[in-house]
């Protein structure tokens, strides 16, 4: 399985990565954001639980995104591989998606790392705002995504660099020539 981890502080491309690494390699998309996402438009006791981090800008709860991550994943028969986009965010969950592909009897094959400056990730997310209807899409919650970015997401960077799986990727620029910068990682893989 070709298994890729997306990673990058809020607005940095991965949704948007992740659709075009899908499109090209045929691979299934774990998105941990959308799955919350949909609950919360259900109105189900996961996504009721769910919008109230979300809304402030928190992460949900570790242990609530690691029993949906297993469950979503054991649905995807036959694949590819997977990419897994906005998971992990903490280093408890990089340590249960390791466990839990191991015992599946697969691993990470990369980790896709979208380096991109503050400034560039405030003004992607306003722009968003204006159109998502996001919740957490506006100048307060942004500006404590990006504080939990650097205090509980930021650390797994040290963290795959010792697995050595750590590809760190430009993130400015047009989305097509990022696209190229990812495609020169994945075909070395
Ligand atoms: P996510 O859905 O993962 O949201 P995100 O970090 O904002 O990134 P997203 O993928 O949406 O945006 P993208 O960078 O593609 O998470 C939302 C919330 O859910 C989290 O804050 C947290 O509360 C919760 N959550 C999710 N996973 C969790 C987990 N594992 N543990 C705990 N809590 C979890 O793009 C952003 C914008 O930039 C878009 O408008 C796009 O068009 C634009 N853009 C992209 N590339 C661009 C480029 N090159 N140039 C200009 N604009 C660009």
């Amino acid at each position: 399985m070709l298994n890729i981890v997306i990673f990058g502080g809020p607005g940095s491309g991965k949704g948007t990565q992740s659709e075009k690494i899908i499109e090209k390699y045929g691979l299934d998309h774990i998105s941990t954001g959308d799955v919350l996402r949909a609950e919360i438009k259900n109105e189900t006791e996961l996504g009721k639980i769910a919008d109230s981090y979300i809304s402030k800008g928190q992460l949900v709860p570790d242990e609530l995104i690691i029993d949906i991550l297993a469950s979503v994943f054991d649905k995807k028969e036959n694949s590819r591989g997977v990419i897994f986009d906005g998971f992990p965010r903490t280093i408890p969950q990089a340590e249960a998606l390791k466990k839990m592909l191991l015992e599946r009897g697969t691993a990470i094959s990369a980790v896709v790392a979208l380096e991109v400056e503050d400034d560039e990730l405030v003004a992607r997310l306003l722009n968003r705002g204006k159109i998502s209807g996001r919740s957490d899409d506006n100048q307060e919650t942004i500006q404590k995504r990006l504080n939990v970015y650097h205090s509980q997401t930021a650390p797994l960077i040290d963290f795959y660099k010792k697995e050595n799986l750590y590809n760190g990727i430009y993130g400015m620029g047009s989305i097509e020539e990022i696209f190229e910068r990812i495609k020169s990682v994945i075909e070395k893989i």
